[in-house]
């Protein structure tokens, strides 16, 4: 026997009305509800696979050579958590990635391979193994390999958040070489060690340091490892906009940690889904059901607001990111560590 309120509620989706009340709590859960998974892509699998795309299509072919990252729990929607789309291209020796821009931001950690560069709005930066670098919303970008060898590098972009909002748009360049205006190494020269030209103002939004060479974060972290104390731990640094000293993306940060051997970190968790690429070392990841070996090269994601730990056998250097600078503009970013 249906009573009043069952049939009331029945008639109200077809006039595209809803009750509050049977979904109040997905709505507005006590706690973030798993949405992504967790899940390991090893190293040898992203190779072997990337390089088979390489043989069947072209970087002119595919405008980009790509093999997206897809979270398990979110098959077909390109996304590698709910707020973050990663991938991994490949460059062959003698190829080329035609010139083009788009709003979503792009981040790039390269993980195998010398003799590609990247050009971003006219600057030319050389792409070496560990190196962090920026393709800014809305600048022009081409990539190509001079070497001989292949270049793998993880894309990370803003995309989902960028069409979540309707704010989509790209354009493919006139020309496919845009022509270098600026020295290759300008920005770093100018604003990569802690100075700043002093007649600097900033040109549009984005950070005017775009590339920062492992050889440098590599030194950074041994350094930082050679006067931490206990309370450090664990030893992540964050990429920041030397004029400004926060996140040089406002929807995605970058970090790299160094977990030294035979450290095991607390558990912890974050409101941020966070990409993790494995630069250097071997260690032990622990998640709420589940735990992975890892090495050089593997990718992995961990969900937001999930447990994780870390047990290094060697000297780790994690690579990752998230969104977190845009959930604490927002100042909706939480963390916890047992
Ligand atoms: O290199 O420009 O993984 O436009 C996805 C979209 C890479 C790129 C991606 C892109 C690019």
């Amino acid at each position: 026997m249906k009573s009043e309120l069952d049939r009331f509620q029945q008639q109200l989706a077809a006039h595209h009305l809803a009750p509050l009340w049977q979904v109040l709590r997905t709505l507005a859960p006590r706690e973030p509800p798993a949405i992504a998974a967790p899940a390991l892509w090893p190293a040898a699998l992203l190779r072997e696979q990337v390089l088979a795309a390489g043989r069947l299509i072209s970087a002119e072919q595919a405008e980009r050579r790509v093999l997206v990252l897809e979270n398990p729990a979110l098959s077909g929607q390109s996304r590698i958590t709910p707020s973050l789309y990663a991938g991994v291209q490949l460059i062959l020796p003698g190829e080329r990635a035609r010139s083009h821009r788009h709003t979503a931001t792009a981040l790039r950690l390269v993980l195998t391979g010398e003799g590609a560069y990247t050009c971003v709005d006219g600057e030319r930066v050389a792409m070496h193994p560990g190196d962090f670098i920026i393709t800014p919303s809305w600048s022009f970008h081409e990539h190509a390999n001079e070497g001989s060898e292949p270049v793998i590098w993880l894309d990370g972009l803003d995309i989902p958040v960028v069409n979540l909002l309707g704010a989509a748009f790209s354009e493919d360049d006139a020309v496919a070489r845009r022509p270098q205006t600026r020295a290759s190494g300008d920005a770093l020269a100018r604003y990569g060690s802690g100075l700043v030209p002093v007649e600097y103002v900033r040109q549009g939004a984005a950070c005017p340091l775009f590339c920062y060479p492992y050889e440098r974060t590599r030194a950074a972290l041994e350094q930082l490892q050679g006067s931490a104390t206990p309370d450090d731990e664990p030893l992540r640094l964050m990429f920041t906009d030397p004029t400004t000293g926060a996140s040089p993306i406002l929807t995605m940060g970058a970090f790299v940690q160094l977990i030294p051997a035979g450290v095991r970190t607390r558990p912890y968790r974050c409101t941020d889904g966070t990409v993790f690429a494995v630069l250097e070392g071997a260690a032990e990841v622990h998640l709420e059901h589940t735990s992975w070996t890892i090495a050089p090269h593997d990718i992995f994601v961990v969900p937001g607001w999930s447990w994780h730990s870390f047990a290094a056998r060697r000297d780790t250097v994690l690579f990752s990111f998230s969104d977190r600078p845009l959930q604490q503009i927002l100042r909706l970013w939480r963390e916890q560590r047992a």
